[in-house]
């Protein structure tokens, strides 16, 4: 059996302003198992790079420990990657996102990979404002290692073998929220609509973008008591907007009647527009986020769409004031500019 992917395609098949093809914004040939959540996450990222017309030698692709942290394999294959050890992704990706700021940094996890071993790290990049994506495939359970719980399962609900989870479930987007995240906000796999936008915008935010993306695991908890499968997920989706994405060059042409949508312009001058769901609540004010997701959380309802933007806040590189070029391209003079600099920067502290 082969698994090398044919390299073939269609030569009408459509190409971006980069003369590039979704093709070209694919990976290896997947070896997750058929149906897997995490598939379709991938697919959603490679069309949102390939419709952003991303050079793909631009983006940076992080993740720790997992099926989900395998997945970038599968994804954007002409991008850097780092697969680094269980959990310790966010700290790889800020020493890269230091060394050269002007590459994107897309991060994959799960919620064993964040919300178990990594909750410390996935804690201080958020603070921090790492100006990345961070993306958690969230199936509820440990696919990799077999299917044991994990901490963003919810109480009440069973695993595979029957028991019932006793301990209350981690909510990474309320997390994120109250940790200072600049922008935040649910999806589902299953919902490429939602997802595709969504993931356009938080590549062109700058700052920390957080996506919680429900991402069922076929093989060990998409069964009739778990609140992660299929069927559970698609019943109980409540979209709280529905978002647009307009690129910086594209004109905007429909007008809607006041009231009925909000435009969010982030940095590169794209632009988010929002059209209010049966729930709407305005996504640029964190407390209304919480509160949402609460409200929704008690009713057995998961809340998605974007759930918080303020595209005016700070990254990191503004509080650290870092240098616009990247290390690697800086002259040995600039990196190491002698004694009398260093002496000055110890006056400094005295
Ligand atoms: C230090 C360390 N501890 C434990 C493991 C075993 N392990 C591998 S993947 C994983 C959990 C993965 O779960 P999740 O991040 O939810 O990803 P999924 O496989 O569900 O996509 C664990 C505990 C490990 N690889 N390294
Ligand atoms: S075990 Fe679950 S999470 Fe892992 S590849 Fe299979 S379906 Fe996906």
């Amino acid at each position: 059996m082969s698994y090398l992917k044919s390299k073939f395609h269609h030569p009408n098949l459509a190409r971006n302003e980069l003369g590039l093809t979704y093709r070209d914004y694919e990976g290896s040939l997947s070896t997750l198992c058929a149906g897997c959540g995490h598939d379709a996450v991938g697919a959603a990222l490679v069309q949102a790079c390939f419709e952003l017309s991303i050079e793909p030698h631009k983006v940076a692709k992080l993740s720790g420990i997992g099926c989900s942290s395998k997945a970038p394999t599968y994804f954007l294959g002409k991008s850097h990657g780092f697969n680094t050890v269980h959990g310790r992704m966010p700290s790889v990706a800020t020493g890269a996102s230091m060394a050269n700021r002007s590459l994107k940094y897309i991060g994959m996890s799960g919620d064993g990979d964040t919300a178990s071993i990594g909750m410390g790290q996935f804690a201080h990049v958020v603070r921090r404002r790492l100006n990345m994506t961070y993306v958690v495939a969230n199936n509820g359970v440990y696919g990799l290692t077999k299917g044991q719980t994990a901490a963003t399962a919810d109480k009440g609900s069973k695993t595979k073998k029957g028991e019932e989870i006793m301990w209350g479930a981690i909510d990474l987007p309320t997390m994120a929220l109250q940790l200072g995240a600049t922008f935040v906000a649910r999806s589902f796999s299953g919902d490429k609509e939602q997802l595709v936008p969504l993931l356009k915008a938080a590549i062109c935010h700058e700052g920390f973008a957080f996506i919680d993306i429900m991402s069922p695991c076929v093989t060990f908890n998409n069964h009739a008591t778990s609140t992660r499968s299929y069927d559970y997920v698609r019943e109980h989706v409540e979209e709280g907007n529905i978002t647009d994405f307009v690129p910086s060059q594209e004109e905007i042409t429909t007008s809607y009647p006041e009231g009925e949508s909000k435009d969010i312009c982030l940095h590169d001058g794209s632009i988010l527009r929002l059209h209010k769901g049966i729930n709407g609540f305005d996504p640029q004010d964190r407390f209304a986020a919480i509160n949402a997701i609460e409200q929704h959380r008690a009713k057995g309802e998961i809340l998605t769409g974007l759930l918080y933007c303020d595209p005016t806040l700070r990254d990191m590189h503004d509080f650290l004031g870092t240098t616009d070029t990247p290390l690697n391209s800086l002259d040995e003079k600039t990196l190491c500019p002698g004694n009398h600099a260093l002496d000055g920067i110890n006056n400094s502290f005295r």
